[in-house]
């Protein structure tokens, strides 16, 4: 068997149909929002590995940590034979996971984008010969099927993306996880940690201004696959702390009154002077409630490794 094989369980029209729905749902809604997975086109993806590496976003460089320390506890306590990676993208930091489970035999990363699955599938057959990589072309957020591999399989859903997710979806998400596993299998989550409200700001404003352009972004993309006239330099970038949700939110926040035409869906889209487009919920967590959600799921934390500083966690849960 070729060690790379590559399954489109999304049909080709699937994504253009889907951000279609997403802007005219969030745009003819108040508050206007717009769901955070069309900040990711190839310029979007570059916008935020340039984030992973500002001073002030921490979660990358907090969650390397725990993996390289961590990895071989991870390896011991499930002893997975496959891994399959949600959301995998570069697949980076997962380099440290499939280093150090000794019995793995194939990796699952599934993503949207076919490009970042077949350069990080290739790169890591060259690096780890007999590794067999399935890559699934699938949102992870809708029901997935996964290849038939051997078991026990870690499912590993990294970098706090699950904080994308509002509540009712994250338990949603969490139980569709736990339905696709089986007993012997883990879940590996990683999740950003509530902290000093200056410090999680900053880590979405930075000084440098890559996660304004990062924000705003959404707009081209906007722009480009449905033909829109958004000037992002009509909106200002913000983040804010939600206390009572415990979450980032980013929003774009229309300088003047203004009007956008989305020719696409036949759609005129006023802003008010000051209004506010949300963009992203980036929730941030604590130890009992990630074991409550899981336990809510049908999942029982095992382990829970964070940084030296205490500022991300990874957990790991058992069906
Ligand atoms: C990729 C969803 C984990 O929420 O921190 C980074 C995305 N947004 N800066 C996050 C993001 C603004 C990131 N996740």
């Amino acid at each position: 068997m070729s060690p790379f094989l590559l399954t489109r369980t999304l049909p080709e029209d699937a994504t253009d149909a889907a951000l279609r729905a997403d802007v005219l749902q969030g745009l003819t809604h108040t508050p206007k929002t717009l769901p955070p997975k069309w900040f990711y086109d190839a310029h979007g993806s570059e916008l935020f590995e340039q984030i992973t590496e500002l001073p002030e976003y921490y979660p990358t460089r907090a969650e390397r940590e725990i993996l390289v320390a961590r990895s071989g506890e991870i390896a011991a306590a499930t002893r997975a034979h496959t891994l399959i990676e949600l959301g995998s993208g570069s697949s980076e930091k997962t380099r440290h996971l499939i280093e150090a489970l000794n019995n793995l035999s194939t990796y699952v990363p599934v993503d949207v984008s076919e490009s970042a699955l077949t350069q990080a599938g290739h790169a890591l057959i060259d690096e780890h010969p007999g590794l067999q990589v399935h890559a699934l072309i699938a949102d992870f957020t809708a029901r997935l099927t996964l290849p038939d591999t051997p078991g026990p399989r870690l499912l590993a859903f990294l970098g706090g993306t699950i904080g994308n997710l509002l509540p009712v979806e994250r338990a949603a998400f969490l139980a569709s996880v736990r339905d696709l596993l089986s007993p012997g299998d883990a879940l590996l989550l990683g999740t950003d940690l509530v902290k000093d409200e200056k410090v999680l700001v900053r880590a979405y404003d930075d000084a440098a201004g890559v996660t304004a352009q990062f924000n705003k972004n959404v707009l081209t993309v906007v722009n480009r696959e449905l033909g829109a006239d958004f000037d992002p330099a009509a909106f200002d970038h913000v983040a804010l702390w939600d206390a009572r949700h415990e979450w980032i939110e980013m929003r774009l926040r229309s300088r003047t009154a203004q009007t956008a035409k989305i020719p696409a869906l036949d759609l005129a889209v006023d802003f008010a002077a000051g209004e506010e487009l949300r963009t992203e919920v980036s929730a941030k967590f604590r130890k009992e409630g990630v074991r409550a959600e899981l336990s809510a799921a049908g999942l029982d934390l095992a382990h829970w490794w964070t940084d030296e500083e205490g500022r991300f966690a990874l957990s790991l849960s058992v069906a």
